[in-house]
């Protein structure tokens, strides 16, 4: 498959969303053609099922949510991230599976084996080329957020589920450090995007080296 895949993640606040808008403009910059996108949403079927995951108004019990999450990602991967990516396109995404990981497996409790069957059975032929992990304790990267205004169900959790989804994030990123760079996101702004600008024009050399 052509095209590039590239993923952003992180804790809320750790600016995510922030970066991404920046790094497609970079790309694109370079003549590249970026489908940005984000998880769980990225078509209209997928949004309204992300509009289900965040504001849901009954309980949702996590292996309803651990589903839920993977229906939106089967829906957002067959309509936009596998066409842009057989296109040749490079697929910028808010968030993929290590998320799942992160939070329903690491914040929730959720097993890894069950996640990882999910993985699989949902795109075990498709793995994100690099994930850019944003990284920042949770008290700097709640503190930049909070007080935003109203809440979704996933900014109401506490401080220990975010500890325990940035654990969990940082040991996928041990585990895999071929594929995620870690990225200290406590530093300003423009030094955490002359790291990621470091990252990204690294592959987009190598892409050009690889297509002469
Ligand atoms: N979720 C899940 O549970 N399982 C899954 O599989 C998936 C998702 C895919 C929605 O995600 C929820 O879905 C998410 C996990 C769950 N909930 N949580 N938490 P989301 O990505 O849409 O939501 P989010 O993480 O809450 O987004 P966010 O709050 O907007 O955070 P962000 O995108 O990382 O941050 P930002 O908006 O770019 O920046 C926040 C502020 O910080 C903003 O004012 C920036 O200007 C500022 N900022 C950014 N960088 C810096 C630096 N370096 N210094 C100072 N200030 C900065």
């Amino acid at each position: 498959m052509s095209g590039r895949f590239i993923t952003v993640e992180g804790i809320e606040g750790v600016g995510k969303s922030t970066n991404v808008r920046w790094l497609a403009e970079r790309l694109r910059a370079r003549g590249i053609d970026v489908l940005l996108t984000r998880e769980p949403g990225g078509t209209p079927l997928a949004e309204r099922l992300r509009d289900v995951l965040l504001h849901a108004d009954e309980a949702v019990p996590p292996v309803a949510e651990l589903l839920l999450m993977f229906a939106a990602r089967a829906v957002h991967l067959e309509n936009q991230i596998r066409p842009a990516l057989a296109a040749g396109r490079w697929v910028l995404c808010d968030r993929f599976t290590d998320a799942t990981r992160a939070y329903q497996g690491g914040g929730r409790g959720e097993a890894g084996e069950r996640i990882e069957q999910l993985a699989d059975w949902v795109h075990g032929d498709l793995s994100p080329t690099r994930t850019l992990l944003l990284d920042a304790p949770v008290d700097v990267a709640l503190g930049r957020t909070r007080g935003r205004g109203s809440e979704d169900r996933f900014e109401r959790e506490s401080r220990a589920f975010f500890g325990r989804v940035r654990e969990r994030y940082l040991a996928i990123a041990a585990r895999e450090p071929a594929r995620v760079v870690t990225v200290d996101a406590t530093a300003p702004l423009a030094e955490v995007q002359d790291r990621l600008a470091q990252i990204i024009d690294e592959l987009v050399e190598n892409e050009k080296y690889n297509n002469q």
